[in-house]
């Protein structure tokens, strides 16, 4: 049973009961009423220090039972002990505070929303992403009709690596068999080199970027499989020189089993399709630094596991320069010790680490309808939790770092969830918002 409280604590509300519904009249097992829970708890700010919070349990009915504090959502479980609790937390934000109890038919459980506020405005030393390091570069995914303009202007103070949100894929620059389109692709290459930026390519093999002709190819699977060498073949040799790296296979495997996906590239190639998909790319160009890119990859263990397996074989032959971890979290999840394993392990490679498609959702539970101060702050803390962790890998595995949009408005996190959110680092009129501080602030110490 759950029972979330919207209300929220601040500095000057100094101690408030929570008390409610989220009870449990218990069974003595032989038909008879016996206790009924009834969690609470008192939440106060300490006045020596704004990040730390006591709390005490003020429940009833759960004599001799466990009871667990939960300081941050999806965050570690403290046992309850008797007298109050203490929690520090490590920056200003707004925070969810459970207390959990073991009632003997399951768990009863009451949470709270307190924000913290320390009061302390870091001001950047620098104004642009860009000037903040020199030691990876940053990236930005972008469209070709977004490249005017504000956009323009951003682009060149904030970035210097770009990716093609989605006009480098195969089902816009192969819609039929034998004709090509590079329209789009070609106007934001010439952009990038015309700006002096790096250019990662996105991405030569999707399951979900495939025209409907390749989907339903009529020949033989030795004609596909010729089809795709040809098709990497001349994508790879037309950027040559201009494009720095290549996600060649993107997402190739499934969330929580960890199988390879069924795409049609499978199903027509084989299981080592990967291999020969990197393979033609480096035939067309070996100094092109080639990627495995894929989402989930930090706490989907499974996932994470495959995908180091796939690594390992492409590495074997000599087909693999990085990993592209896509960034695509919330202020919550996942945390800093599961990004730092995908880190961990990609480094333990030799090889170059791109955080790529970096968004942070702020309203994953659908909770808030508009950007809340306290939200954009947790925002900025996950930002830089996130960047500094990419700046503490040794330089010589680091890649880039690419944020997926520039303005909130421009997410497609919003259309795929159904549900407002405000990932990115800029305000739709173009200003920066907190997180954009929390990256530069990230690259500072
Ligand atoms: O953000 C991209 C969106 O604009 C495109 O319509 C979509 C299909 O091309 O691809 C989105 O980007 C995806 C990326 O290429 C791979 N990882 C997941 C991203 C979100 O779907």
């Amino acid at each position: 049973m759950k029972n979330l409280m919207k209300h929220s604590y601040s500095y000057i509300l100094l101690m408030a009961i929570v008390t409610f519904f989220a009870c449990q009249t218990e069974d003595d097992g032989g038909g008879n009423a016996a206790t009924t829970i009834v969690p609470s708890f008192e939440l106060t700010i300490s006045e020596q220090n704004p990040l730390t919070i006591n709390v005490v349990n003020t429940s009833t009915g759960a004599n001799g039972l466990t009871s667990f504090w939960q300081f941050r959502q999806g965050g570690p479980l403290q046992q309850d002990v008797s007298g109050s609790a203490t929690h520090t937390y490590g920056a200003s934000g707004e925070y969810q505070v459970s207390l959990i109890i073991q009632g003997p038919n399951g768990n009863v459980e009451i949470s709270d929303t307190v924000i913290v506020d320390d009061g302390v405005v870091v001001t950047p030393p620098v104004a642009n992403l860009k000037d903040a390091t020199n030691s990876f570069s940053i990236g930005m995914a972008v469209q070709a009709s977004r490249l005017t303009d504000e956009h323009d202007e951003i682009l060149k103070s904030d970035f210097n690596n770009l990716t093609a949100e989605f006009e480098m894929k195969m089902n816009i620059m192969y819609p039929s068999q034998g004709t090509y389109d590079f329209t789009a692709a070609d106007a934001i290459v010439n952009y990038g080199v015309a700006n002096d930026m790096d250019i990662h390519g996105h991405t030569l093999i999707w399951h979900n970027s495939v025209p409907d002709w390749v989907e339903n190819f009529t020949g033989t699977d030795e004609e596909f499989e010729t089809m795709i060498e040809d098709y990497i073949t001349t994508v790879v040799t037309r950027y040559s020189g201009t494009i720095r790296s290549w996600d060649v296979v993107n997402e190739a495997i499934e969330d929580n089993t960890g199988a390879l996906r069924n795409s049609v590239f499978r199903t027509r190639m084989g299981d080592d399709y990967i291999a020969k998909c990197y393979q033609f790319a480096r035939n067309a160009d070996p100094n092109i630094l080639l990627f495995y890119n894929d989402y989930n990859i930090t706490f989907d263990t499974n996932k994470q596991a495959t995908m180091f397996s796939i690594v390992d074989d492409l590495m074997a032959q000599g087909l693999i320069d990085g990993v592209g971890a896509q960034m695509h979290i919330d202020i919550y999840f996942p945390s800093a010790s599961q990004i730092q394993s995908v880190v961990n392990g990609t480094v333990s490679r030799g090889l170059k680490m791109h955080f790529s498609e970096l968004d942070v959702r702020v309203n994953p539970g659908n909770d808030i309808s508009q950007l809340t101060e306290a939200r954009a702050i947790e925002q900025r803390n996950k930002v830089r939790e996130v960047v500094e962790i990419y700046d503490a890998i040794p330089n010589q595995n680091k890649f880039a770092l690419t944020v997926w949009g520039l303005r909130d408005s421009e997410t497609w996190l919003v259309d795929f969830w159904g549900q407002p959110d405000w990932p990115l680092l800029y305000n739709n009129d173009f200003t920066t918002k907190p997180a954009h501080d929390g990256f530069i602030e990230a690259l500072s110490n």
